[in-house]
């Protein structure tokens, strides 16, 4: 059994019911296990132009998926709720990237891992932030000692919390 972390991100279409939408999905494939949910956090959008706002969140599972099944699981869910594959950072429905697979320290194009610009991302560290220790570490650095390099770290903002159980925000 494996352990990995997903980071979930919508600015288009009712973000914070794309985000509920994602995990439900997630969570009904039969070798993927939730086990923790981050709470929901509005974020500015990085990317070109003016974009909504969006909700991001990071949820850690369980799986019996290889790195590479896992991938092609999460861009299915994606496509299901109508990603389009336009420009880079362009806003979108529904994002999820893998940042972590156990130990796995991946340089195949198609799934970096650890995800390469995690530690720069108070809108992934944040969430992440809920679900780890203080002793964990990546890149020689707690994840709050990664979150105090960041600069918008401020503009992250908590909007509702997780109920694993019901399955939904609140
Ligand atoms: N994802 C991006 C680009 N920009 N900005 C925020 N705030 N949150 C995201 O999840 C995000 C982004 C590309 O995946
Ligand atoms: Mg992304
Ligand atoms: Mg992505």
């Amino acid at each position: 059994m494996s352990t990995a972390f997903i980071a979930l991100g919508s600015n288009l279409c009712k973000p914070v019911s794309q985000v509920e939408k994602a995990l439900c999905a997630i969570d009904k494939h039969y070798l993927i296990k939730l086990e923790k949910v981050s709470a929901f956090y509005s974020s500015p959008a990085i990317g070109p132009g003016v974009q909504p706002s969006y909700c991001n969140a990071v949820a850690q599972i369980s799986t019996l998926l290889s790195s590479e099944k896992l991938l092609k699981v999460l861009q299915k869910v994606e496509e299901n709720q109508g990603r389009q594959r336009e420009r880079k950072w362009a806003a979108r429905t529904i994002d999820l990237d893998i940042l972590m697979y156990d130990q796995l320290s991946s340089t195949c194009r198609q799934l970096l891992l650890p995800h390469p610009r995690m530690h720069k991302r108070a809108f992934v560290l944040k969430p992440l932030s809920d679900l780890l220790t203080e002793n964990f570490v990546l890149r020689n650095e707690s994840i709050s000692q990664l979150l105090d390099k960041c600069r918008d770290k401020s503009k992250v903002k908590l909007i509702r919390r997780y109920d694993l159980k019901a399955r939904r925000s609140f």
